[in-house]
This record gives C-alpha cells, sequence and structure tokens, in this order.
C-alpha cells in the first residue's frame, strides 16, 4: 500500500469534510439496504469521532453501528487512470459501498486500508459513498473485545466501565482519520519496502519495490543514486555523503522511485522523506548512532476535545510545539498506531518514537491461535507503514498484557510470545522490539525474556503507596536493582505520573494535586537517572485525555502534564528544568 501524495503520476483527492450519517443502534440498516443510499441523515466531520461531535443528539457513549454517506466526482480525466479509495484508518470496523455494491472492508484496526475502485466508478459522474461502521472491537484480536456481559459473567460489576471497554482511554467510534480518492497510473508501484542505516562509513538504504511492469530508478535530493531494479528485487546502497538524522539534527532527504519502461519512459513516481540513522541494544544502553541515548518524553493519546480521535492538525502542530517547549526528545505511540502526520512531524522535528501496536491487556484466559494470527497481521501492516520513518527507533508489541495477573497461565503466553516475537524479527530486525509490562503481570512475564529491552508501566506512589512519596521512590530503587539483576539489559519505564486536576493544591504531599504531581515525577526522574541500567523515561500522561465513565475517573484520566486544552500544570514546568539545558527557558516570546 502506498500513501496517497501528489506528484506527475499520482493525484490523491482528499475527501475530508462534512458528510452525512445515521446511527442504526435496531441494526436494521442491513435489511432496509442503506447500502443503496441513506435517509434521515445528520451532519459530521470527518475526520472526526461521532461521540463528542453528536453528543447531544446521544451518540456520546454509542459504540455500535453507524453508517456514512457522501457522493464523490470522479474527474473526467480519469479515464487512463486506476481509481484506489484510501482510509487512515476506521474505528473500528468498515464496509465500504459504491452505488450499493461492496467495494472493500478494513484490516487491522488504527490501520490504513485500501481498495480499487476502478470497476465501480465511471469518470466524469459522481458515485454514492455509503460506508457501514461499527465501534465495536472483534471478540479475538491483538486487541480483544469486553462487553458488559464480559464483566458480569466474571463477577467484575465493579469494574465494569460504560461504555465497556478493555482499556482506560474512550472507545471513540468513526471515520478519524482521512479519506483520499487515489488517481493512480495502470502501470505502477504498488509497494515500496524503504529501509535506511547508518554507519561509521554513512548512510544505507535498501529499497524493495512491487511494480506492475519495468524497471525503478532510485534518486536522492533529484541526483540519482543507482541502477534500475526489477520488481522483488532488492536495491541496496551504501550512501557516502549523506548526513545522519539524530533529535539535534533530524536531517532528511527527498527520495524518489521512478518506474520507467524499457525506453526510459517514466511511468509513475512515488516519493518520501527519509533520514538515514542506526539503533541498538548495547549490554544496558540504547543506541543511537553509535551513542548512548537518554528518554525523555511521553506516553500521548490521540485525544482533543470535540474531534475525540479524529485528526486534529492545529492540535497536532500544538503538541510538538509543547514536546519542544519542555525539553522532550521521544514518545511512545501509546496505545494504538497514530496517524502518520503525527511520524511526519516527529521525522521533522527530530522526536524519537516508540511505535506501539493496537494490543492492550491481552487476556491470556481467552487467548487462541485467532489472537495470535491477528497479532501478527497488525506487526505487518504497522511496520509496512512506518518501516521508513527515521523517527521511529522500537516496536512495543503490546501494553500490559496479562493485566489480571493471568500471566501466570505461562502454558499460553509463554508460546504466544515467542511465536510473536520470532515473527516481527522476521519483518524488521533493524530495530529493537519490547512490551510494557504491568505490575500484576509480575517480573516473570515471558514477554520480559524475549524484549530487547526491559519496558515497565510503574504506578508506586498512586495506586500503591497512595501519598507516600519516599516509599514510591524506594519501591522504584528496589525494582530496578530486581530486573537489572534478573535480565540485565536497558530499563525503560514506559509509564509513571499521577492524578492532578488543574487547580488543586496543597502544602502538604496530596493526591490529585498539582504539586504531588509535579513532586512524584521530579523524584521518580532522580531515581531514573541515578540508576545506571535506566535508560529513561516517559512520564504517563502528555495531556488529559476521555475515558470511558468509572468511579476512578473524572470524566477524564488527569495525568495529563497538559490539560485536555494544552494549558500546562505544574509538573509541565518542574519538567522543563529537568529536561532542558537552556537557563530560566520557560519565557520563549520572540516580541
Ligand atoms: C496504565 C495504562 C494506561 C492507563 C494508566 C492509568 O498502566 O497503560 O492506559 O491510562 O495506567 O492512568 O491508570
Amino acid at each position: 500500500m502506498i500513501r496517497p501524495h501528489n506528484n506527475s503520476h499520482r493525484h490523491a483527492i482528499c475527501l475530508d469534510g462534512i458528510w452525512q450519517c445515521r446511527a442504526d443502534p435496531q441494526e436494521i440498516g442491513q435489511k432496509e439496504k442503506w447500502r443503496d443510499g441513506l435517509s434521515g441523515t445528520l451532519s459530521i466531520a470527518v475526520p472526526g469521532s461521532w461521540n463528542e461531535q453528536l453528543a447531544e443528539t446521544g451518540l456520546l457513549n454509542y459504540t455500535g453501528t453507524l453508517w456514512y454517506q457522501r457522493d464523490i466526482f470522479i474527474p473526467g480525466f480519469a479515464h487512463e487512470q486506476e481509481l484506489i479509495l484510501y482510509f487512515g484508518a476506521a474505528d473500528y470496523n468498515a464496509q465500504i459501498f459504491i452505488d450499493g455494491k461492496l467495494a472493500g472492508s478494513s484490516g487491522p484496526q488504527k490501520l490504513p486500508f485500501e481498495m480499487n475502485i476502478t470497476k465501480l466508478a465511471a469518470p466524469g459522474q459522481s458515485v454514492n459513498l455509503v460506508i457501514k461502521m461499527d465501534a465495536q472491537l472483534p471478540e479475538h484480536g491483538p486487541m480483544q473485545r469486553v462487553t458488559r456481559d464480559d464483566y458480569v459473567a466474571e463477577k467484575r460489576d465493579r469494574d465494569e466501565y460504560w461504555p465497556a471497554v478493555r482499556f482506560d482511554f474512550f472507545p471513540f467510534g468513526g471515520l478519524n482519520r482521512s479519506v483520499y480518492l487515489c488517481l493512480l497510473p495502470k502501470q505502477r508501484i504498488v509497494e515500496a519496502q524503504i529501509d535506511t542505516g547508518w554507519s561509521d562509513k554513512g548512510g544505507t538504504l535498501l529499497v524493495k519495490t512491487k511494480h506492475t511492469t519495468g524497471k525503478v530508478s532510485c534518486y536522492l535530493d533529484g541526483l540519482p543514486v543507482g541502477e534500475a531494479f526489477a520488481s522483488g528485487e532488492n536495491f541496496a546502497l551504501d550512501l557516502v555523503d549523506v548526513q545522519p538524522w539524530s533529535p539535534e539534527d533530524p536531517k532528511l532527504y527527498d527520495l524518489k522511485l521512478v518506474l520507467k519502461d524499457a525506453h526510459g519512459n517514466a511511468l509513475d513516481t512515488v516519493t518520501k522523506k527519509i533520514g538515514f540513522r542506526s539503533v541498538s541494544i548495547q549490554g544496558e544502553q540504547f543506541i543511537l548512532n553509535g551513542k548512548p541515548i537518554q528518554l525523555k518524553g511521553f506516553g500521548k493519546h490521540e485525544d482533543t476535545p470535540v474531534s475525540g480521535r479524529g485528526v486534529n492538525l492545529p492540535m497536532l502542530v500544538k503538541d510538538f510545539q509543547l514536546l519542544k517547549w519542555i525539553g522532550a526528545n521521544s514518545v511512545r505511540t501509546s496505545h494504538y498506531p497514530y496517524d502518520e502526520t503525527f511520524l511526519d512531524m516527529a521525522d521533522e522535528q527530530g522526536i524519537l518514537v516508540i511505535s506501539e501496536i493496537f494490543s492492550i491487556n491481552l487476556d491470556f484466559r481467552r487467548t487462541d491461535e485467532r489472537d495470535l494470527l491477528a497479532h501478527k497481521q497488525s506487526a505487518e501492516a504497522l511496520i509496512a507503514r512506518d518501516r521508513s520513518h527515521a523517527c521511529v527507533i522500537a516496536w512495543s508489541l503490546s501494553n500490559e498484557p496479562g493485566y489480571l495477573g493471568e500471566a501466570v497461565y505461562t502454558e499460553r503466553s509463554a508460546p504466544y510470545w515467542e511465536a510473536l516475537f520470532a515473527h516481527v524479527r522476521t519483518i524488521d530486525n533493524s530495530r529493537p522490539l519490547t512490551v510494557a509490562n504491568v505490575h500484576f503481570a509480575g517480573l516473570d512475564d515471558p514477554a520480559l525474556i524475549h524484549s530487547d529491552f526491559v519496558t515497565i508501566n510503574r504506578y508506586f506512589g498512586w495506586y500503591s503507596e497512595p501519598g507516600q512519596l519516599d516509599r514510591a521512590e524506594a519501591s522504584l530503587r528496589n525494582i530496578f536493582d530486581e530486573l537489572q539483576r534478573r535480565y540485565a539489559k536497558p530499563i525503560f519505564v514506559s509509564e509513571f505520573g499521577a492524578d492532578a486536576v488543574a487547580g488543586m493544591h496543597a502544602t502538604t504531599d496530596q493526591m490529585w494535586t498539582e504539586e504531588y504531581q509535579a513532586d512524584l515525577i521530579a523524584r521518580y526522574w532522580k531515581v531514573m537517572e541515578q540508576h545506571p541500567a535506566c535508560i529513561g523515561g516517559h512520564v504517563w500522561n502528555f495531556a488529559d485525555f476521555r475515558t470511558a465513565q468509572h468511579s476512578r475517573r473524572v470524566v477524564m484520566n488527569h495525568k495529563g502534564v497538559f490539560t485536555r486544552a494544552r494549558d500546562p500544570k505544574r509538573a509541565a514546568f518542574t519538567l522543563q528544568e529537568l529536561w532542558r539545558d537552556d537557563p530560566s527557558p520557560r519565557r520563549d516570546n520572540k516580541n
């Protein structure tokens, strides 16, 4: 799959805007053939989640079926071209109809999918696009479904979230990413796998394309860099005269792949921005371009007011401003692959990314070969999309599997991890792999054995040792020592933090206040910096985010260092002082 972009051979028409929709709580749409066209519709913005946009219509907690509709005009000049409909993602499942005919459906959740609609749409005319969406996860997958009935059956009524979820964020539904109609040449590059690296001698480039005919030539910043190669052939190149990509100097190059026929005529062009850098694990260190790196940053969410999980470009730009302002160098895309624009920004601004598969609280009481297969497919799709991004330094295969303590079901979890890690290493062995371990899964969690660096989420001073920062500090030190003794690998704290309701203050250590959050973070950071095996940490979370309803959440998870509107809490200034080298960096006004 090649991401939509425009050049002399490719034409991508963005279909974002106001669409029409109709909720289908009774599931009558199928029978009544809504695929032929919807009536009684409401306006809805794409990209965007339906929940907050249409809260007043009663859709805030709605996770059922909802149908989307809009017309697409197929340009008259598309006669000689193939028509591809591309979706950045659909949360969580979609069936696509063109003039009532099934055109295709979505694949692994939170990742792009596309379909060829050439036979369904005539140039110079409009077609009716109808999408049947539902926000229910499949029962099996890397991210398994949980329903209200499961809570009842398992006598875990006290754990119930509304809407029912297995994770601590809101299950926003809808077309949350951009949709494109692409007009592509018939003879074209269908897939392009691009890997870059860096060594003492310079950059390395490995390109492998699938194309329908001819040969592909490769250009870097407009200059030819290699022979033409056939479909499926590996094209490997050492590039002496390039600079490395790094957080301090995120140098990017324009890669151009040109498909040519036997006479040298250009048939198709694919362009991408690439950077050259290397990552590896050596002993207890994470190495970037030959030097150890300390990770300072956040776990984030795609979550903003009203847009929900929908792409919100002004907020994306703002978030990168704030990451730089605070002195962060890295982010984990907790707990799912983010829209690819996020990675473009990270490439450009030198923010390191740990890219995570949509897999949370995997329940080993329920796993079988269907979950493993879907997990492998999600990994394949994620790596296919993201492998060319210089910013991506590691893959996180899952967040907090064995959440209910069922890592003790090792007869299931041990072979599961062994198979998954082995599979992912066959797809990309250039980046370290990890899994974020939860306290309840214990330190014997077989996922830790296979991880290249040990990743832990820990809430000493919050979910345990509440309000007691001395005890929290001691617990953190102890766990670092224990992990170092057992695994002798780098240790990364992918989550730590405390909820703070903006505006709550106290002169003593009081949970939920801005001071407690700031102090907890500062004390963790001191322990993390002092420990030789710790390679850094990510505060949970960058900003407050909406959760499903539960007695322990005040509409939102308030562990953000910024509010949901991105106003700083006290901890933001504490972190700025810890992370930035320049004295008194607080005032950045240029006027
Ligand atoms: C975790 C989860 C994260 C939650 C967080 C919390 O361990 O990974 O999704 O939001 O704890 O605040 O409880």
